[in-house]
């Protein structure tokens, strides 16, 4: 059965930050820095779904969706490290209506909202955290593993480790540029003690969601080609490579030809065997040789013009999915799973959101255009307006309008396009060839 979803991720929708016993995420005192994110903006109320989920769940079924795509907060499972069975409930009411509605629940097990308490003990940075993370994955299986077959295990590793503890934008607002790479190596390893601690459970379908984009060169230059290469290599081979193939890319081009973090044994843990790969696009980016101003980097980003851009300026290129895709064939051959688009969405205002409309649709076309590819799912980025990090509430990505003064859900046009386009053709997107 072809998977038709929505997805969404625990800080950007749930609010209710102190109820149940959750303790507070890296994302709670982040939002609550000053400066750090659009007019002050917090996840204290967010969609407030926390309270609202049986008319969240309703929307979609009423919508004819098939799946569920959402995040379960670590630091409602487990503050301070010990098991809250109030916290772990929420998500056992939420997979028993789901579930009555036929709407299959497939949980990601951590969409960045990281304890604050484990970021105290140094959060990815510190390899304990892999092993902390695979003690939580445990607790949530054995709760919820009789009714969730389907599990992702990280949602976009590399934007927690550049935005998060790179560059700072994003929580817990680290910006060690380079010096982040053992956040990389940590999280991976997390993914391959959290799939051990699956597979123990009886999971069926296991996987991680990585954001992946196609890289243009800015031009046929050896430097812009070369440069091309290595962000690449950072952005899609960094996270791809290893789980998939076993193997770190070279990496010799960011100093670090043999990276100390790697421990024997690491790699095998990390590949071990996926039932799907999940990709995450949003759009391409263009890369040109280094600047003249040298910042550490071997590259720098281009602008992708000649597009049209959504409200958050970014560019809508439906074909760069369909060549993402293609490419992924042809980097993993065989070794490539079966994908899921996990998350492909766009951000525009209104509620009659034909822009939103016309994205999905190129999407969806490029997505049955790709060549050799076997997709066995699309979840649309995102079921409700929601707090969009660094942006708070100024991103609307919802299929569902929310007016966050009453908390009052609006289904956009997109909505029901999207339910009728899932009514006309039934559960299966033609499969392509290989
Ligand atoms: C996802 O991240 C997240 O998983 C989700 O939580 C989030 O709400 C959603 O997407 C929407 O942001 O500078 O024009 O090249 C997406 C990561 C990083 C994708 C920035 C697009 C660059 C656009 N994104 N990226 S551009």
């Amino acid at each position: 059965m072809f998977l038709w979803g929505t997805a969404t991720a625990s800080y950007q929708i749930e609010g209710a930050v102190d109820e149940d016993g959750r303790e507070p995420s890296i994302w709670d005192t982040f939002s609550h820095e000053p400066g750090r994110i659009r007019d002050g903006h917090t996840g204290d109320v967010a969609c407030d779904h926390y309270h609202r989920w049986p008319e969240d769940v309703a929307l979609m079924a009423e919508a004819g969706l098939n799946a569920y795509r959402f995040s379960v907060a670590w630091p409602r499972v487990l503050p301070s490290g010990t098991v809250n069975p109030a916290g772990l409930g929420f998500y056992d009411r939420l997979v028993d209506a789901l579930c009555e509605k036929g709407i299959v629940p497939v949980p990601t097990l951590f969409h960045w909202d990281l304890p604050q308490a484990l970021e105290d003990e140094g959060g990815w940075l510190n390899r304990d955290t892999s092993r902390r993370f695979a003690d939580y994955v445990a607790v949530v299986a054995e709760r919820l593993s009789d009714r969730v077959k389907t599990w992702i295990t990280l949602n976009e590793p590399f934007v927690h480790m550049v935005y998060g503890y790179g560059l700072g934008m994003h929580a817990p607002g680290r910006t060690l540029l380079l010096d982040a790479l053992p956040v990389a190596h940590h999280q991976l390893l997390g993914h391959g003690l959290a799939v051990q601690a699956l597979r123990a459970s009886g999971a069926e379908r296991v996987m991680i969601s990585n954001n992946c984009t196609p890289v243009w060169p800015a031009s046929d230059s050896p430097e812009d080609l070369a440069a091309a290469e290595a962000y690449d290599t950072l952005h899609n081979r960094l996270f791809n490579d290893p789980v998939l193939i076993g193997a770190y890319p070279d990496l010799t081009v960011y100093g670090r030809p043999e990276p100390d973090f790697v421990r024997t044994g690491d790699l095998e843990t990390i590949a071990q065997p996926l039932d799907g790969l999940g990709i995450n696009y949003y759009n391409p980016t263009r890369i040109a040789r280094p600047g003249a101003e040298p910042d550490g980097l071997p590259f720098q980003f281009a602008a992708v013009t000649g597009y049209p851009t959504t409200a958050f300026g970014w560019p809508v290129v439906p074909d760069g999915l369909r060549e993402l895709l293609e490419s992924l064939r042809a980097r993993y051959g065989t070794a490539l799973p079966p994908i899921y688009i996990t998350e492909n969405g766009c951000s525009y205002d209104g509620i009659d959101d034909q822009e939103r409309i016309a994205y999905l649709d190129g999407h969806i076309a490029a997505v049955r255009a790709a060549r050799g590819v076997d997709v066995r799912g699309y979840f649309v980025w995102s079921l409700l307006d929601n707090f969009e990090w660094a942006e708070g509430y100024h991103q609307r990505f919802g299929l569902v309008h929310v007016d966050f003064e009453t908390q009052k859900r609006t289904p956009k046009a997109s909505y029901r396009w999207l339910k009728n386009l899932i009514a006309k053709q039934g559960p299966e997107i033609q499969s392509t060839e290989t």
